[in-house]
């Protein structure tokens, strides 16, 4: 058989908040990219990850949850979605095997036909490791009326790491030929300073409930050699919230809450860059800034 021709192109996961994209993306990568919760609307920005394979070359994007704004924040996110749209060759819709398709899928079943007629897209189902095999296949059916019978619709478990390489050819085999476009062991284009505030953000998301993780925001404010070690950088981080009273939990009781949460994130940080670093955190209120046009620009959104 003759060898087959490279293929290289761009994807990305949409769907809604929580169902799994970012797992997904950090999976097929191979690394952990993006950062992931328990709690919907956590990816803020689009994220690219990069899967290299012998044949072809993946650029993965991951985007934000899409829902109904209820902020300007969250209006953001969604023209940032659909944004991207544009610029792939393939959209993959995830819709997690434990829920029902609800209007929320068919909103972006019609924004996707708008803005994108003529893109390929995929259905994804996800988290299939949480159900039985007929509530797969019932999801499967589900997903392929939904998005209609020209659509192929793949199952797959991220956290298991069930099907996650026939995702990977599936998606290659729809990519038009043409040479790669990053560098061999590239995985991504995230720079470091945005890795590690989102890895912050991450640290910081763990067992916080109600609105707080909306409310969190993290800006790397200042990196530099560490003057106690010489190999090791000193990084500082602001974390913002919305209120007082959040920024109370944050701290927690003597400080304790923020202390683990910098313990967290400083070994994902260095696992990460492969450096030591010192870490010093500071929590601020910036008022309702989810809704505040000028904080939101200073806050990169
Ligand atoms: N059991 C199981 N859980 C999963 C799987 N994939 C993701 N999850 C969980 O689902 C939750 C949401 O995962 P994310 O990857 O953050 O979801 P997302 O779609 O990126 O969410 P947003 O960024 O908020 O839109 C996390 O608690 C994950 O651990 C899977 O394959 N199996
Ligand atoms: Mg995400």
């Amino acid at each position: 058989m003759a060898d087959k021709e490279f293929r290289s192109g761009f994807i990305c996961f949409v769907g809604r908040p929580n169902t799994g994209k970012s797992t997904l993306t950090n999976a097929m990568v191979g690394s952990k990219i993006a950062i992931t919760s328990s709690r919907p609307q956590t990816t803020r920005h689009t994220i690219r990850g990069i899967v290299h394979r012998d044949h072809a070359q993946l650029i993965l994007v991951d985007t934000p949850g899409l829902h109904r704004p209820r902020t300007l924040l969250g209006q953001r996110l969604n023209d940032l979605v659909r944004d991207t749209y544009s610029e792939v060759d393939v959209i993959a819709l995830c819709i997690p095997a434990d829920e029902k398709i609800g209007p929320g899928d068919r909103w972006i079943v019609e924004q996707i036909k708008q803005m994108a007629p003529k893109t390929t897209v995929l259905g994804v189902v996800t988290k299939i490791d949480k159900v039985s095999r007929d509530q797969v296949a019932h999801q499967l059916m589900a997903v392929s009326q939904l998005l209609g019978p020209e659509a192929e619709v793949v199952p797959v478990s991220a956290v298991k790491g069930e099907q996650v390489e026939v995702l990977v050819d599936v998606i290659a085999s729809k990519m038009p030929e043409g040479p790669a476009f990053y560098p061999d062991g590239e995985i991504t284009d995230e720079p470091e300073e945005t890795l590690m505030a989102e890895l912050i953000r991450e640290a910081a998301l763990e067992g916080v409930r109600d609105e707080l993780p909306h409310s969190l925001a993290v800006v790397i404010e200042e990196i530099q050699p560490y003057e106690a070690n010489e190999d090791m950088l000193e990084v500082h981080a602001l974390l913002y919230v919305e209120r007082p009273s959040q920024k109370a939990i944050i701290i927690g009781k003597n400080g304790s809450r923020l202390k683990e949460v910098g313990t967290n994130a400083r070994k994902q940080i260095e696992h990460i860059l492969g450096t030591r670093i010192y870490l010093n955190l500071h929590v601020k209120v910036a008022k309702d800034w989810q809704r505040d046009p000028k904080q939101l620009g200073k806050l990169g959104f």
